[in-house]
Formats: C-alpha cells, sequence, structure tokens
C-alpha cells in the first residue's frame, strides 16, 4: 500500500533547540520555504527545555551565548548573570520563538522516527510517531549533541523502590528532596552543577564517582549595568572576535608559555584566574594544551586547590583526578562544589576501584555497602553526538542506514553532511566543532554556511546535494589527526564514544577549533563546493 502524504514541504527540521529556531527563521522568514519542525518536546528551547535539573547552568558566558543575527534581540535582551541559568537561557530561547513568531512552525510532541531518501525524486520521506508523513526537498537535523540521556544499564534497577531520576530529563514541576536520602551518580558538568544546590535541601546526600573531573570555580556574579552596557555598545565586535576565535568566544590572551616563566609569575597568573573563575583559566599559558609538562602545573595547581578546600584528606584525595591532563575530559564549572564535601549531610562514594554492583529495592550496593535511597538521580551523562541521529531511522541512497554506516564511527564531511545522504544537513554534527566551541556560534556558522549552499543550489537548478566519498574520508581523518595533537584523546571522555559500552571510539568533534573550521568552510564555498556532488533537475552532475 502506498505511503499517504500528510503534508509536503521544502524542508524538514528536526529539533526547535537554537540550531533549529535558527534554520527555520533562516529559511522559512529570508527564503520563504515551507518548513516542518518537529520537537519531542511541548515547547521550545532543545537542550535547555528539558536540563531544569537545580544548579543548571551554562558555562559560557550569557552575552556571548547568545544568536548574534538580529541587532534588535541583542539591544532588547539583557542578561543578568554572568553565567545564564536554565530558566534565564529557556525564556530567552521562549523570547526568540515570540519574537520570530516560530512556533506556527513547529509541532511540539512529536519525534521523527524514519526518515527515507526517495532517489527518484530527490526528496525524503520523514514519518513522525503520531503518524504524520511529509515529503520535503531537505532533510535537516537540529537534534543537539546531548540530548539522548543515558542511563548505565546497572543490575536490579527496575527494582528500586524510590524515585529514579536523570539529570537530562528533570520533572518540570521540579524536586522537594527535604527530608529525603538521595544519591547522585556521576560528577561531570551537570553532577557538578547540581551536587551543591542538591546538598543544601536533601537529608543525605551520597554522590558516587568513577572519575574525578577538573572543577574551576564559575565565578558566577550578577552583571553590572555599566558591563551590560558596554557589550551592547560594542556588540559587534565582540562577536567578530567570536567568530574568529578557536572557542567562539573572545579569549583572555595567554601570558606565555609556563614552562618559560618564573614559577612565580606563572603561579600569581594562575591564582588570578582561578580567583576571577570561568573557562580563561585553561588558557593562561601557551603550551597548557599541547605540552604534558605544561599541562602537569596547570593540573597540579587545581589539585593543591582541592586539598586545601576539602577537610577531610581522604575525600580529598578520592575527588583529586589523576592519570589524564586537565582539559582532556570536559572542563567542569562549579559553586562551591569542592566546599560541598566538608558537608555533613554529604559523603562521597569512590566507585573507581569498586563499581557500583547492582541497584536494589531500598538503594545502591557498591563496594560490599548497601546505600539506602529515597532517590537515586543519575547525571550520567548522554549518547553525545550521534546517539539522537541513530535513534531516528535514517535511510540513504539503496536503503543504507545511518546507524549502519556509523557503527565504526561517524562518517561526516564538514561535520554538516554525509556521503550516500544527499539533501541531509546536520547542524552541529559528528566531525563539526561545536561542542568544544561556543555552540551558538557554531550553529550560527553552520545554518549560514548551509544557507548559501541552498541558495546557490536554487540559482543553479540543484535538486541533489551529497557529499562525496573521497571529501568526507578525508575530513574524517583530519578531524582525527586534529585531535591526536591535542590532549582531548588522552582521557576516556564522551567525545570518544568511551561513555557508552559497545560505542566506537572515535574522536567525533573537530577540534581544531570555530575560526579555522569557518575559514576551512568559506573555502570550500568559494570553490563552488568542492567535496559536494550537485546534481541539476534533469540529474546531470553539475560539480
Ligand atoms: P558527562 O560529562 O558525560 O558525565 C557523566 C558522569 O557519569 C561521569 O562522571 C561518568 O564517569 C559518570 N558515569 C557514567 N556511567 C557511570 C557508571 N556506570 N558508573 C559510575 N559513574 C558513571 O555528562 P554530564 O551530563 O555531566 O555533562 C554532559 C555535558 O553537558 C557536559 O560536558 C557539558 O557540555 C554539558 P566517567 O567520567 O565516565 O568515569
Amino acid at each position: 500500500m502506498a505511503t499517504e502524504i500528510t503534508d509536503t514541504a521544502d524542508a524538514v527540521i528536526i529539533g526547535a533547540g537554537f540550531a533549529g529556531m535558527y534554520a527555520l527563521h533562516r529559511l522559512r522568514d529570508e527564503f520563504g520555504y515551507s518548513i516542518r519542525v518537529f520537537d519531542r518536546a511541548d515547547d521550545v528551547g532543545g537542550t535547555w527545555y528539558w536540563n531544569t535539573y537545580p544548579g543548571a547552568r551554562c558555562d559560557v558566558e550569557s552575552v556571548f551565548y547568545s544568536y548574534s543575527f538580529s541587532e534588535e534581540l541583542e539591544q532588547e535582551w539583557t542578561w543578568t548573570e554572568r553565567y545564564p541559568t536554565q530558566p534565564e537561557i529557556l525564556a530567552y530561547a521562549n523570547h526568540v520563538a515570540d519574537k520570530f513568531d516560530l512556533r506556527r512552525s513547529i509541532t511540539f510532541e512529536t519525534s521523527v522516527a524514519e526518515a527515507t531518501f526517495d532517489e527518484s525524486n530527490n526528496r525524503w520521506l520523514v514519518t513522525t510517531d503520531r503518524g504524520e508523513t511529509v515529503t520535503a526537498t531537505y532533510l535537516i537535523t537540529a537534534v543537539g549533541c546531548l540530548s539522548e540521556a543515558r542511563i548505565p544499564d546497572f543490575e536490579g534497577i527496575e527494582s528500586f523502590g524510590g524515585r529514579i531520576l536523570h539529570t537530562g530529563h528533570w520533572p518540570r514541576d521540579g524536586v522537594d528532596f527535604d527530608g529525603l536520602r538521595v544519591a547522585v551518580i556521576g560528577t561531570g558538568s551537570s553532577g557538578i552543577q547540581a551536587i551543591p544546590e542538591i546538598a543544601r535541601d536533601a537529608k543525605t546526600l551520597n554522590v558516587f564517582q568513577r572519575t574525578p573531573h577538573f572543577a574551576l570555580p564559575a565565578g558566577n556574579r550578577p552583571l553590572a549595568t555599566e558591563e551590560i552596557d558596554e557589550v551592547k555598545a560594542n556588540y559587534r565586535r565582540y562577536r567578530a572576535i567570536c567568530k574568529v576565535s578557536p572557542s567562539g568566544v573572545p579569549i583572555v590572551p595567554p601570558i606565555g608559555s609556563v614552562l618559560s616563566l618564573p614559577d612565580d609569575v606563572g603561579r600569581a597568573e594562575m591564582n588570578r584566574r582561578w580567583e576571577n573563575g570561568g573557562t580563561m583559566f585553561m588558557t593562561a599559558f601557551t603550551d597548557t594544551s599541547r605540552n604534558e609538562d605544561a599541562n602537569a602545573v596547570l593540573a597540579s595547581f587545581v589539585r593543591e586547590r582541592i586539598r586545601d578546600i576539602v577537610a577531610d584528606p581522604d575525600t580529598a584525595e578520592s575527588l583529586t583526578p589523576h592519570g589524564y591532563p586537565i582539559g582532556a575530559k570536559r572542563i567542569c564549572l562549579g559553586t562551591d562544589y569542592y566546599a560541598t564535601y566538608n558537608r555533613d549531610n554529604v559523603s562521597l562514594v569512590d566507585v573507581r576501584d569498586n563499581p557500583i554492583e547492582r541497584i536494589t529495592e531500598r538503594g545502591i550496593v557498591a563496594g560490599g555497602n548497601e546505600y539506602e535511597l529515597d532517590v537515586i538521580i543519575f547525571a550520567t551523562g548522554y549518547d553525545a553526538m550521534t546517539g539522537a541521529l541513530t535513534a531516528i531511522d535514517i535511510r540513504g541512497v539503496n536503503g543504507l542506514r545511518l546507524r549502519d554506516e556509523w557503527a565504526a564511527g561517524p562518517r561526516t564531511y564538514l561535520g554538516i553532511a554525509s556521503a550516500q545522504f544527499p539533501n541531509m544537513f546536520m547542524i552541529t554534527g559528528p566531525g563539526s566543532p561545536s561542542v568544544l566551541v561556543n555552540v551558538i556560534v557554531s550553529i550560527e556558522q553552520h545554518v549560514d554556511w548551509m544557507c548559501d549552499l541552498l541558495s546557490h543550489a536554487e540559482k543553479q537548478g540543484i535538486s541533489r546535494i551529497e557529499a562525496d566519498l573521497d571529501a568526507q574520508n578525508a575530513w574524517v581523518l583530519e578531524v582525527n589527526d586534529v585531535a591526536s595533537r591535542t590532549m582531548f584523546v588522552k582521557a576516556n571522555s564522551w567525545y570518544l564514544g568511551a561513555n557508552v559500552p559497545g560505542k566506537a571510539r572515535v574522536f567525533m568533534p573537530y577540534a581544531g577549533g570555530i575560526g579555522p573550521f569557518r575559514e576551512r568552510c568559506d573555502k570550500v564555498a568559494a570553490e563552488g563546493y568542492t567535496g559536494f556532488t550537485l546534481t541539476d533537475t534533469a540529474t546531470a552532475p553539475i560539480v
């Protein structure tokens, strides 16, 4: 029986977070395309819709973690804190949706289940879990890099008599921890933000830590009116810096090589940046991201701070990261994180050598002890970068399935396209710099570049845009090569897929920075979209 088509569009966009909203705005309001957007949530915001756990906050400064495409938007929105809270970011997303009237093109509480490329007409056939079937010229995935939450497969989890939560799927009406015995499993960014907040309310808090992460003080604070005014007056200059900088934010320049500077000068600089808070601690010196001896100086400084802050020496030792360079796992920003372990109601359970054995009706068993609990919070992260894409049954030419093609690791060209999946574009896909930089800058770059390509295609009468296998193979090699020259490959992290049992160990993001990535993409465009085969409506390749 032929599939009944319920709608026809120029493009289907999956996801209504920051990437999907911007793609929708540009393609609908500038290009005049008919667009259908689907999102499983009941409103906009993507990651920031779901991550409502206590303490959730962005680790990019608010004034830069915002869209640059509308000067009016920049001027009318006022951030209140140095690092924005989740509610404030979500309010911003809602403001953008209202201002640009985005919701009328978005179908909420609807997941895309399948997307199949039809070679007979070069269109995608997209099916939702609510029975809609839409055909579209383009399929644009804006599914987020950290949106497929992961709960490890602990034995007995279904028998737990209390409540189970994941930081990435927090109840929208909040959770009252008053008088409860709570466990947090996981000490990555989410755990480090949530632990101090939950400790304040819970009767007891047991933190189950497998690997200590380096947590720097966020140095969060309210923004002064003068600071806001200064940024607003100079937004164009700041945005220009963000676009070409490696990390998508203006950096405080390094003062030199830590190995060449006198010890007291290096130490004073680390102290200054530690006190100021934020990730600029990581850019104090020129050599710490490449040279292991230099990196060790930075790491030792943080280890000393942990020992200074945490009163119990055994707990301090357990919290101290060893065995991998600082920055190899994502740097976490916290507020009172280490000091929280000085509270009487907080205990660290080190499960590095004695992993969690099972979950029982009463609680968690680890190291031969049973911890009795009312709530278990999984801050155990995500099937990052690929999980949300491979969860959808995406089929390209000859019915090839994306999840099969990527079984040994994701394969993309510039993180935006994948060979044999024509007319499909990934915003912040694997192979893009997105998760290593200010993601909003990355999103705008991807969407703008894709829009230029679609505009070119329209002018040339091109109906099929496909990444070449050779160009893709070369890009995959380059992504690996760039990563191999950094510290990133020296730790087990979600960047490498190491947090998901059975997932291919491949470094997924492009570690060369957003500035160089932009240059590279612009060169590809200037040379007539090298590495893509563009086919006109009469199916003759143009390039
Ligand atoms: P992360 O950074 O992936 O952290 C997950 C944490 O959960 C991490 O400490 C893991 O330890 C721990 N984990 C995962 N599985 C287990 C098991 N089986 N047992 C014990 N501990 C476990 O996720 P987040 O949500 O904190 O942050 C994700 C990103 O969101 C973050 O980087 C920011 O970009 C925002 P491990 O280190 O793997 O030993």
